[in-house]
């Protein structure tokens, strides 16, 4: 019988996650009914909480999913990654970088060729996007640039038709379809309304 009991109490402990009126476990005596009908409540209540929390879960999902819509153009998925360009411009690099933070991911990394490849198709195939931000900095050190996430050197680069050229200051890293989807150094401040970024985020 104790380990019944042992067992109940930890099936109670799930509870708690689910639900603050577990309390009312805790807090009342054992019922006067028998234990197996105590037990059988139990069950019932452990059902209904857990009923509850995943139609919570799937609602909040939907809601995540809706957001994304509004904010992106439908992804990519790649090499068990999820990436996508907003729909919308960004006020600094920190800013693009907030927003993908937010949706659980990072300014997209270029990590090596293949990867690149796929990024450029992306991009050369996402309508009415030309600019689009990607990890990487050189305003620490002119010339030597790093993912700002993790601050080390980029390991791939790709320079499109006469860059890096850091005309008037140029720090921030973009793919730019007018290069074929090769990169170009641009301020990390405000350029464009036109410009976008891109999230690589869990898939
Ligand atoms: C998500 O969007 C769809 C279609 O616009 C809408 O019917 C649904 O209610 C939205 N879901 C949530 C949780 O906002
Ligand atoms: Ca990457
Ligand atoms: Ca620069
Ligand atoms: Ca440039």
């Amino acid at each position: 019988m104790v380990s019944i009991r042992l067992l109940v109490m930890l099936w109670g402990l799930q509870c708690i996650s689910c639900n603050a009126d577990s309390d009312s476990l805790w807090t009342s005596k054992l019922p006067e009914q028998d234990l197996q009908s105590f037990i059988d409540s139990l069950i019932q209540q452990q059902k209904k909480l857990c009923t509850n929390e995943k139609n919570s879960v799937k609602a909040l999902k939907n809601q995540v999913e809706n957001v994304t819509n509004l904010l992106f153009y439908p992804p990519l998925i790649y090499n068990n990654k999820k990436y996508v360009i907003s729909k919308v411009p960004y006020q600094s690099s920190e800013e693009a970088m907030t927003y993908c933070t937010a949706f659980g991911g990072y300014l997209a990394e270029v990590n090596d060729q293949n990867e690149y490849r796929a990024l450029q198709n992306f991009v050369l195939n996402t309508p009415e996007v030309d600019v689009v931000l990607v990890a990487g900095s050189d305003a620490k050190q002119e010339g030597i640039w790093l993912y700002q996430r993790t601050g080390k050197p980029l390991s791939f680069l790709d320079w499109g038709p006469g860059q890096p050229d850091n005309l008037g200051d140029e720090d921030c890293l973009n793919m730019w379809k007018k290069f074929g989807g090769k990169m170009n150094d641009l301020p990390c401040g405000f350029r464009s309304s036109q410009d976008r970024f891109l999230c690589e985020l869990p898939k």
